[in-house]
This record gives C-alpha cells, structure tokens and sequence, in this order.
C-alpha cells in the first residue's frame, strides 16, 4: 500500500528537515505539511493545522486519506515554563488529538518525539539508561514522559502502532531552535560565522547529550521503517549521537574560526540543564533497529561553519 505522510509542526527545527527527507523518500504528492502558519517558500502539499483542534486534523488525515503521522509541534523546555498551562495543553492536548485520530482512522503509523527532558534527580547522570526513574523538572519533561505513556497506552490498549525517540539537543543548520536548553549548541556557530562573541547562557563545563540533524532526521526514518517486531519499547527510546559542554565546542570552533570568542552568563537555563543526563546510554535502540550515529563534535563543526558560511554569503 503506497504511503500518504501528514507531518504536523512542518516549520519548526525537526519538522522542516524532516518533511524534505520525506519528500525525496516518499515523493513530494505523498507528504503533506503542516502547521499554524504556511511557509511562503514552501514546496509541497501544505495544510494549515492548529494541533489543538481535534476536528481540523481529522479533516486533513480524512481528505488525503493519511496513512502516517509524524506529530512534532510541540513548545520546549525553556520556552515552556513561561507559561506551564498552556505549555502542558499544547504538548499533551495536541498529542491525544493525533493518537485518537489516529485510532479511529485506522493509522498505520504515529511518530512522536520525546526528549532527554524526561530525566531528573534519579537518573544517573552519566550514560543514563533507557530505563532510569523519570522525574523530570520541567512542565515540558513532564509532558514528554506523559506523552511516551500515552503512546505506550494506545499501543498496548489499541494496537496503535506508535513509534517514539527521545532526541537529545539537536545542532542543524538549516533553521533556528526555538526556546530549547540546548540551542546555545547552534546559535554558537551562527555567532562564530558572523565573527561576533557568543555569550553563552550555560556555564563553560556543563555537557549534555547532542546530536547531528542529519543522524536525528535518519534516526526517525528508521525507526519508523523498522519492521514492528523490532520495536520494544513503546514509551520511548534513548538515542545518542555525542556529548559535549559549551567549551568544547567553543575549542572545536576556535581551530576554523581563529579569533572566536566566548563568554558566559548562566541563567535560569542553567538550572535545567544541571537535571538533565550529561550522556545517554542508547543501546537498546543499537539494538533492536541498529542506530548508530555517523556524526562526531569535528565532523559536526565543519558541517556547520561551512553550511553557514554560504548561508551568511
Ligand atoms: C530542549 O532543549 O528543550 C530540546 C530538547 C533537549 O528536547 N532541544
């Protein structure tokens, strides 16, 4: 049976890359974008979608009769605790809107991306498991470890088949995070490559988990193509790429930008950043449908400070 894709948060970091990698994968009729607001230089089949409206996806999902979803809108963790009603109704509301559609129209596959946001205080900080005791300190972990039960629920309950990873920061090139704890890791290059100082909002030794958009955007097509009886775990899986603090990168920059500079100003960031895993252990993805990362801190830093030097040409 041929494959009609609905991705929902098609602007944002993932959503934007991820709907291109789609595209060449599946054909460019096969997908539809979608979001608040449509890209004017968007090429492709778009719909607007407010998540929060139950009715407004089933329309969609009904109309070009949708067989996958990749549900991604979502507000992040520093963003989220502006305001932690609405962060929890845009991340929970939107994401039981998707599995019940998805219930009654009969998806084949839901998508849903969780976050190293789901550990706290109990977990072990250094290659912290699949399995550690999630005890989040954000409204936004709190809604990522509600959203994996409720995946593991319609699984369990319906037979849904939901797919889940919980991404480490992710450093892409192509469009600005939004309201993360790890997007200093991307606003450093733009920084360096418009040969400004970088005043960092986490301390200099503070490493969390990372990855590369290009391994993130492979690890979710993966996933979502592995056959199902390889899929385990129904919350979510760990998935790693590399470690690394503000000052390692900062030193990886320093050997192709000569003269970058940096300081540093924590704030309240630092305090989440200071809950979360320094490094995750993802062998359980490894193993049940081989992940592995291709992308290191080097090769990670050539890649963007080339990609953005002809962006800023
Ligand atoms: C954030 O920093 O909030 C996100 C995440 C790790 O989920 N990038």
């Amino acid at each position: 049976m041929g494959k009609t894709v609905l991705v929902i948060g098609a602007n944002g970091q993932v959503g934007s890359v991820l709907t291109e990698a789609l595209q060449d994968k599946y054909g460019k009729e096969n997908i539809i974008a979608s979001d608040l607001r449509k890209r004017e230089d968007f090429d492709g089949i778009f719909e607007v979608i407010d998540a929060t409206n139950f009715d407004r996806i089933k329309e969609v999902v009904t109309e070009y009769k949708v067989t996958q979803i990749y549900h991604l809108a979502a507000i992040l963790s520093a963003k989220g605790e502006e305001n932690p009603l609405r962060t929890w109704d845009i991340n929970v509301k939107t994401l039981l809107n998707v599995l019940e559609v998805a219930r009654i129209c009969n998806i084949e596959k839901v998508f849903y991306p969780s976050s190293i946001a789901v550990f706290g205080n109990s977990a072990p900080r250094n290659n912290t498991p699949n399995d550690a005791y999630l005890d989040p300190t954000t409204v936004y972990g709190i809604s990522k470890v509600d959203g994996e039960n409720w995946a593991q629920y319609y699984h369990v309950k319906y037979g849904l088949d939901v797919r889940s990873i919980r991404y480490p920061g992710i450093i892409g090139y192509q469009s600005l995070p939004g309201g993360g704890t790890t997007d200093y890791a991307v606003d450093i290059y733009h920084k360096a490559v418009l040969n400004e100082t970088f005043t960092c909002f986490l301390n200099e030794d503070t490493a969390l988990p990372m990855i590369f958009i290009d391994d993130a955007i492979r690890a979710t097509i993966e996933i979502m193509e592995a056959p199902a009886e390889h899929i385990k775990i129904r919350t979510s899986y760990n998935v790693a790429g590399i470690s690394f603090s503000p000052k390692d990168v900062a030193l990886e920059i320093s050997e192709l930008c000569p003269g970058f500079k940096i300081d540093y100003k924590p704030d309240f960031r630092q305090d989440i950043a200071d809950n979360w895993p320094k490094s995750i252990d993802d062998s359980e993805a490894r193993m049940d449908w081989n992940w592995k990362p291709d992308y290191n801190l080097c090769s990670i830093t050539e890649t963007m400070i080339s990609k953005l030097k002809e962006q800023y040409k």
